[in-house]
């Protein structure tokens, strides 16, 4: 049975712009923007508030798919957020905000957006959001290295993962218009299998 609508994970290191992107992309697609930040604050599948790291404590090391899904649901630390998930995302239609991937199964997912930016850029939004010198150092860290997107690869097709810069407003828009056309395709493809 196929999804009518697809679903799309957008991620990259804190503050490359997935929210702004997702936010953008829910308003003009109809799809559903899910933070799963907001998922795991609002549904309480957290360990506490880290304050150092000013983040929600999520054992992202239990929640992997990488394994089959047996364990996956076995190994989940927050059951609830798992819970949470599995009832709606393979529903198709959300636009998936998060700074990790490997947690959703391949079957649900349609595409992944992983967005980039510079490194002097990236320290200024990160500098404006107050980071803590340590994290800001380690996020900054992540996306030279290309951690996320490595990460995207390695849990998804080849095929079905995108890498956008996101360095200017325009490239907001012109990511969002490059999206909208990739869904448009999808529900015509899609349909077609119906
Ligand atoms: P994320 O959700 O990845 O943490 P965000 O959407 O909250 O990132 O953006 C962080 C800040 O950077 C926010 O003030 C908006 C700004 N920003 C994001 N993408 C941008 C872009 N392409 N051009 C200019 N500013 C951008």
């Amino acid at each position: 049975m196929g999804r009518g609508q697809p679903n799309i994970i957008v991620t990259g290191t804190p503050g490359v712009g997935k929210t702004s992107h997702c936010e953008l992309l829910a308003q003009n697609s109809g799809l559903q923007h899910l933070s799963i930040n907001q998922v795991v604050k609002e549904r309480s599948c957290h360990d506490g508030w880290d304050e150092e790291f000013k983040s929600w404590i999520v054992d992202e090391d239990k929640v992997s798919t990488r394994a089959n899904p047996a364990s996956f649901k076995a190994n989940i630390k927050s059951p609830q957020l798992l819970d949470a998930i599995e009832d709606e995302i393979p529903q198709g239609g959300y636009i998936i905000d998060w700074h990790a991937c490997d947690l959703f199964p391949k079957r649900w997912i349609d595409l992944v957006v992983v967005l980039r930016t510079d490194s002097t850029k990236l320290y200024d939004r990160l500098q404006a959001r107050n980071y803590p010198e340590s994290k800001l150092q380690e996020n900054l860290d992540s996306e030279i290295m290309e951690v996320l997107l490595e990460e995207a690869r390695e849990s998804y097709n080849d095929e079905i993962v995108v890498e956008l810069q996101s360095n200017d407003a325009d490239d907001i828009e012109s990511n969002v218009e490059r999206i909208m056309i990739w869904i448009e395709d999808w529900k015509k493809s899609n349909k077609e299998h119906d």
